[in-house]
């Protein structure tokens, strides 16, 4: 395995292949063959777009050869891959594939100090983004790139239109799409070994580099597959970004292409833009996060969309964030399908609700674990066995869940047992049928609407501010999001001009995706203290959740 990832003990390999959880094929191989089987078929739908499998495997070998040709790129080297949901972004991952180079996914939201952490902590070799989408992302590369300790990496655009404007120093997609496929270019990966590298939401300071192995990765793919009953007649949509986890394999694209349907790619998550699609596509199953299906619904139950034709929608999927359960209940009889709700987490552990669970579970819990072998313990805080039903930590480990963060020995001690279970931080109770409900967390996270913040990463910006003494991010509840984050900061003695526009601005100004800017600034003299002195951040928890039911103003 690649250096900085942490195999799985040889016993559990065996036995997880013995299992036919791992069967040796990779995900270069993996679209060949559904190209095989699939050819003529509709892969991906995206504005305007149509790719059958054949064009995909097509262009997929035509920019793997450009890729090794002409940017020099081959087995393990890291490529940061910050795509829109565009038919490229398949193109590009698939090819990345092919060469057995490793995709490293940001989302479109990571700003340069996330999209410069992956590319320093992975070292590298080029950054695959698209100009567009109101953003310079091309413009936020050619900085990261410029920034780079090592070999400057290569900054791809990916727009359609990028060779028609080229800008120094980018090398317009088309460019590299080769006339000629050379099979020479083509690596045979080890699957046991990394295939790409996804971002925690974090707990502690920066971001954790998450390696899924071809291995552990595809078994998630086929037998979420199964579990969501997919056909070579599923149309699925994407409204969430695809190199994200949820769309990416649960069962997302991944799962679709491996049952030979379609993908239909959201530009966006809107009402009108997804139910437009689902009605013109004819989608039979899609994924949000609470916040967007709270919107569908209202838009659909006497809104502007109430007018739509959502016959063909068998199943919506809901995760990434606690979906309550009167919002739940209204998704069958508004929209007229089947919810599904998702639990997961990029690094590893999937639970669903299955298509023969009874409407209460369906709408009361987030389901059970994709596999026999995915391993669950529910312990209290001093680490002993939780009762049947009582809640707790859910620690896990299991065929597809990882053992550890890519070099980070430290934080790996903190975040797996001694015998490999990964301590998720969610507060979990069981049902007597195995089901999880999700009932909170220990871990110091804020989830804004599936969108994970990391408190210390943000106050360690705030800091940086000459002005800021001090500083705490805590959640606070919001009806929409779930929570949203807000800042508290203590001025340093004569920064009176530490207003909350200025906090903002400044935090833009570090380069911090915009899901993570506070949503409120309070500006104080101190913080209330625990019992032995450290910051209450339950009572300012308390505070501004109490702040919050009064009407206030965004800072
Ligand atoms: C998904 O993955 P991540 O890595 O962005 O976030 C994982 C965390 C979980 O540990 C949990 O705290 C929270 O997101 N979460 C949920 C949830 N689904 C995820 N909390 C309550 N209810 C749910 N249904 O978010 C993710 C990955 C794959 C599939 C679905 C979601």
């Amino acid at each position: 395995m690649r250096p900085g990832c942490t195999p799985w003990p040889e016993e559990f390999a065996e036995r997880y292949r013995a299992a036919g959880y791992w069967t040796g094929e990779t995900l270069g191989a993996f679209l060949r063959d559904r190209a095989r089987r699939f050819a003529d078929r509709t892969a991906v739908v995206s504005a305007g777009e149509r790719w059958t499998y054949a064009e995909l495997d097509e262009r997929a070998d035509r920019l793997a050869t450009g890729l090794a040709r002409r940017l020099d790129l081959g087995p393990g080297d890291p490529v940061v891959v910050q795509l829109p949901n565009t038919p490229e972004v398949f193109e590009v991952v698939f090819a990345l594939f092919r060469i057995g180079a490793l995709p490293v996914y940001a989302l479109p939201a990571h700003r340069s100090a996330e999209v410069g952490h992956l590319a320093a902590a992975t070292g590298a070799r080029a950054l695959v983004t698209a100009a567009g989408g109101g953003f310079d992302h091309v413009g936020m590369a050619l900085r990261v790139a410029a920034a780079a300790d090592g070999p400057r990496p290569h900054v791809v655009d990916a727009a359609p239109g990028a060779a028609d404007a080229p800008r120094e120093g980018v090398r317009p997609l088309a460019d590299l799409r080769s006339d000629t496929v050379d099979p020479t270019v083509f690596a045979a990966p080890d699957p046991g070994d990394a295939a790409f590298f996804q971002l925690s939401g974090g707990t502690t300071g920066l971001p954790k580099l998450i390696p899924r192995t071809h291995d552990d990765y595809l078994y998630s793919v086929r037998a979420s597959a199964d579990i969501c009953e997919l056909t070579p007649d599923t149309v699925y949509l994407s409204a969430l970004p695809v190199v994200h986890n949820f769309p990416m394999s649960s069962p997302g694209f991944l799962g679709v292409m491996h049952a030979g349907g379609s993908v239909v790619l959201a530009p966006d998550p809107s009402p009108a833009t997804c139910l437009g699609l689902i009605e013109a596509e004819r989608v039979t199953l899609a994924s949000v996060v609470p916040p967007v299906a709270m919107l569908w619904l209202d838009a659909v139950d006497g809104g502007a969309e109430s007018g739509r034709d959502l016959s063909s929608l068998h199943t919506l999927q809901v995760g990434g964030a606690r979906f309550a359960p009167e919002a739940a209940r209204r998704v069958a009889p508004v929209l007229g399908c089947r919810l599904q709700q998702v639990f997961g987490m990029a690094e590893g552990l999937v639970n669903y609700t299955r298509p023969e669970d009874d409407d209460a579970t369906v709408t009361g819990t987030q389901g059970r674990p994709i596999s026999p072998d995915d391993e669950i313990r529910v312990v209290r805080p001093d680490g002993a066995e939780a009762a049947p039903g009582e809640p707790g930590e859910l620690l896990t480990r299991g065929p597809y869940t990882i053992r550890g963060y890519y070099d980070a020995p430290a934080h790996n001690a903190r975040a797996f047992t001694e015998d490999g279970f990964y301590r998720t931080g969610d507060v979990v109770r069981t049902t007597p049928t195995g089901h999880l409900v999700v009932e909170g967390r220990v871990k110091d996270q804020i989830n804004r609407g599936g969108e994970k913040i990391a408190p210390d990463e943000v106050e360690d910006h705030l800091l940086a501010h000459p002005g800021v003494h001090d500083a705490a991010v805590v959640a606070m509840p919001d009806p929409y999001l779930g929570e949203r984050a807000c800042a508290y900061v203590i001025p340093r003695d004569g920064a009176e001009d530490l207003t909350r526009p200025a906090v903002l601005r400044f935090l833009r100004g570090r380069g911090l995706a915009s899901y993570k800017i506070p949503d409120r600034v309070e500006v104080v003299p101190a913080f209330p203290a625990t019992g032995v002195g450290k910051v209450s951040r339950r009572d300012l928890r308390a505070a501004i959740a109490d702040a919050a039911a009064r009407p206030a103003g965004r800072a």
